[in-house]
């Protein structure tokens, strides 16, 4: 399913929620109205991480959202998700096509002007840029890019960009307004106590700043 890159990007990480208690918090913030989901589950056996991608790729049906599988194209396919997100040492991109077909939804990790380019070149549906702030979720993260870096990334391709790294229900607006179509919020939204009440007030930021 091709689907509009939009909005709120929820990305399900392992590192904050245990595989098994995956399904009710993704109901939590598909049910506030995230249009898009990311399994990302660094590090953790292909088995469980296969049974979690099938459990989210029919909760993401039951509410009409994207579901994206980071990482891992082989367990991408074998669950049915929507696409696979593709960090710059993971599976080249001609190569991911080939196995998750033409009409998946398929995503580049990018953080310079060069990688945005190619990534566009070679078929992204989208690409990610980041990290924009600081963040703690990602130990290997690159330095903070910030807005004006993003806003230099929005002249330099026209595929959609999803904005991450150190995202907020207090920065989403200011980086939707540098040219971001979507902010993808790990920590923002999984550290808090009620996760469908953050998730929906990111969301109604995001609609305030699209003026929506
Ligand atoms: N890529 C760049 S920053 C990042 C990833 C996966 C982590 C973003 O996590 P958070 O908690 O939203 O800052
Ligand atoms: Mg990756």
């Amino acid at each position: 399913m091709k689907r509009k890159i939009e909005g709120l990007y929820a990305i399900i990480d392992a590192t904050y929620v245990a595989l098994p208690d995956m399904e009710r918090t993704a109901s939590g913030i598909l049910g506030a109205g995230a249009g898009i989901l990311q399994l990302r589950a660094k590090g953790r056996g292909a088995g469980p991480v296969l049974e979690a991608s099938r459990v989210l790729k029919r909760v993401a049906l039951e509410y009409g959202a994207l579901f994206i599988v980071n990482d891992r194209v082989d367990l991408a396919v074998l669950s049915g998700a929507d696409g696979a997100h593709l960090g710059q040492d993971d599976i080249p991109l001609p190569e991911a096509r080939i196995l998750l077909g033409p009409d998946s939804v398929i995503g580049v990790s990018t953080h310079d002007a060069a990688e945005a380019r190619r990534a566009q070149e070679e078929g992204a549906d989208y690409i990610s840029f980041g990290p924009i702030f600081s963040t703690s979720t990602k130990k290997d993260a690159q330095s903070p890019r910030g807005v004006e870096y993003l806003k230099e990334i929005r002249k330099t391709v026209t595929l959609p960009i999803v904005a991450i790294g150190g995202i907020t229900e207090n920065n989403a607006a200011e980086v939707l307004n540098a040219g971001a179509d979507s902010v993808a919020v790990i920590s923002g939204i999984l550290l808090s106590k009620d996760v469908p009440g953050r998730a929906a007030s990111v969301i109604s930021r995001i609609k305030m700043a699209k003026g929506s």
